[in-house]
């Protein structure tokens, strides 16, 4: 069967990175249903828009459409659905994801165009229904949970048609567990999962990763699972596989502040962690309790503690606006910023979803009804008004932009963090080098990148940085480290970028047209790439 499997965000949105980027999950069904045989599209339409979207969907042919559905992007989505609908009756449409899971009956009691909704974790229930050829008589289908998610392809795995999607972003992001056994009020984490977690073994995530960097290049990737620490057994056979296969790939991850270590977060930075986001919220007892968070501020003292002892950057996600919030409130998550020291935060207004405690007591109290998703088109409905959000995020993000300021990592720091993690820790070269890099230092800067090449000469980062060192003053230095870079992982687009402009100032066209020529077959939708490409075009011609 032809299936097309759609993202789409609000149009406004289509600047937004994270936004405008396709969500994993449709990524995962896409894959699987590839796997079972299909003839599959991946579509993001983010940047075309409901209507452009529709003519390009038609053009597949497809005998259904599997679209995603967050609440941000409903009102977007359900226009692009009336949309198809319209154009092509005999297009089979199933929604599923976050928003329509929730909402499935008041959904599909107000849009006849839907065809099936599908509750819950898809890929399974969508197999069924196709199976069946769309015989079922019911058109909202609950899901089973998966319970080994080994079984199915990752999403990077598809290798079918794309529309819009850029691999070298989009693969980027990596999901390797599904659930959360916590209950945070302001989450649907806990209702969509029923607090069951479900893990891909280490080797399942290894064999991704070693995926992703040879055929899209990807260097740096992102885990973006509700809580990646929860397995202290799983991060740390993890984190030894990724270490012994050599491959330097540089990491981030979010977490909760109860679930890490000391000894953890050691090994996750001699892999390559760089960053870690913790879910904090607020800096006041008073509003953790109210989101259920069961965190204390000692406890983010301490996870704040390990991380700048380790030396991994430390980021907080904050929240501001809920119910009974007070500038009492803001001023202790002011506070806890000053004792944590995070080296960055986002804050976010707190908002309704469908799945939430937050909204689920809202709706019992009768503050709210279900019609505020169909009355409004809104993308984000928040519990308080805008000015006041904006005045809290204001007030946070300056002070926390004072605040890392002045905690940035230094020599001391550096001391310590090596104390910690031994002497045998890439990432401490480059954390290291970084910082003397922005301080202008070049000399400590590349001392430090070149003592990382000592010991590891197969490290990617290494190379990068020296080339960008040399870059200014000593182009061809730089365009051997960067050709030794491509050597490593010669599907990364961003060296041949580099190298092109190296051959370009060195009056080598005909080189740097070949090098463009590589970057833009490998992302040709990096902007940069273009403009580039663009250019030595315009000299080619002149
Ligand atoms: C990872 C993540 C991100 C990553 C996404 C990276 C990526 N490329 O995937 C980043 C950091 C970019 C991100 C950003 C945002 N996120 Co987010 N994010 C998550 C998180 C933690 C995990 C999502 C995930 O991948 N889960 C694993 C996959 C396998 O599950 P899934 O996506 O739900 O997909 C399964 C089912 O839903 C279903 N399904 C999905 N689509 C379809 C379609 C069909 C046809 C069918 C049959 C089934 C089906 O099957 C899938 C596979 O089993 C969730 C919380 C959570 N636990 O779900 C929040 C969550 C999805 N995010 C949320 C929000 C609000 C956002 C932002 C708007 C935040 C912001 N203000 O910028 C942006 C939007 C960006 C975007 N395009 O999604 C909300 C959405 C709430 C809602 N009702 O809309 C969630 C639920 C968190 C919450 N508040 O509770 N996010
Ligand atoms: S906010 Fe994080 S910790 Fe809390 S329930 Fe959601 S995913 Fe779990």
């Amino acid at each position: 069967m032809k299936i097309t499997c759609v993202y789409l965000c609000d149009y406004n949105d289509r600047d937004d990175y994270y936004l405008s980027l396709m969500p994993y999950g449709i990524t995962s069904i896409a894959a699987f249903l590839e796997k079972d045989g299909h003839e599959v599209t991946l579509s993001n339409l983010s940047s075309f828009g409901y209507s452009k979207g529709v003519e390009l969907t038609l053009k597949s042919k497809p005998d259904a459409v599997a679209i995603s559905i967050f609440s941000f992007n409903r009102t977007e989505s359900f226009k692009y659905i009336k949309e198809l609908k319209k154009r092509n009756s005999k297009i089979i449409i199933i929604a599923g994801g976050q928003h329509p899971t929730f909402l499935s009956h008041q959904i599909a009691a107000r849009y006849p165009e839907i065809d099936f909704i599908i509750k819950g974790e898809g890929e399974y229930s969508l197999k069924k229904l196709i199976d069946e050829s769309f015989s079922s008589n019911e058109k909202v289908v609950s899901s089973e949970r998966i319970l080994d998610i080994n079984t199915i392809p990752y999403g990077s795995h598809f290798s079918g048609k794309t529309i819009g999607v850029n691999p070298n972003e989009q693969f980027k992001y990596i999901i390797t567990s599904r659930g959360c056994p916590s209950s945070c009020t302001y989450c649907s984490s806990p209702y969509f999962w029923k607090k069951k977690v479900t893990y891909r073994s280490p080797e399942n995530i290894i064999e991704e990763l070693k995926y992703i960097n040879k055929k899209f290049g990807i260097i740096y990737f992102s885990i973006r699972d509700d809580n990646f620490t929860l397995s202290k057994k799983r991060v740390m056979e993890f984190c030894r596989l990724l270490d012994e296969c050599g491959i330097y790939m540089m990491w981030n991850c979010q977490a909760r502040v109860d679930t890490i270590d000391e000894e953890m977060l050691i090994s996750m930075k001699k892999s390559g962690l760089e960053h870690i986001q913790f879910g904090v919220e607020s800096g006041s007892e008073k509003i953790l309790k109210i989101y259920d968070k069961h965190i204390t501020l000692s406890k983010i003292k301490n996870a704040s503690d390990i991380t700048r002892k380790v030396g991994v950057y430390l980021s907080f996600y904050l929240m501001t606006g809920m119910t009974g919030e007070t500038d009492k409130d803001t001023e202790n998550t002011r506070i806890l910023i000053s004792i944590t020291k995070p080296h960055d935060v986002i804050v976010s207004p707190v908002a309704y979803y469908p799945g939430t405690k937050i909204y689920s007591d809202s709706v019992k109290q009768g503050l709210i009804t279900d019609n505020i998703w169909f009355d409004t088109e809104e993308n984000g409905l928040y519990l308080s008004d805008e000015h006041v959000n904006n005045r809290n995020i204001k007030n946070i993000l300056t002070h926390s932009t004072k605040v890392s300021n002045k905690s940035r990592y230094s020599k001391n720091n550096f001391k310590i963090h090596r104390q910690v993690t031994g002497n045998n820790c890439w990432m401490n070269f480059i954390i290291e080098g970084d910082h003397y890099y922005d301080e202008s230092d070049f000399k400590k800067a590349s001392g430090c990148y070149n003592s990382l090449l000592a010991e590891y000469p197969e490290n990617i980062w290494g190379y990068l940085r020296m080339a960008e060192l040399a870059f200014d003053h000593s182009p061809e230095q730089a365009l051997v480290f960067f050709k030794k870079a491509s050597d490593i992982v010669p599907s990364y687009y961003g060296t041949w970028l580099r190298i092109a402009q190296i051959q370009l100032l060195n009056k080598n066209i005909a080189e740097a047209k070949s090098a463009i020529g590589q970057a833009m077959k490998l992302n040709p939708f990096e902007p940069e790439i273009k403009m580039f490409a663009d250019k030595i075009s315009k000299h080619n011609k002149s």
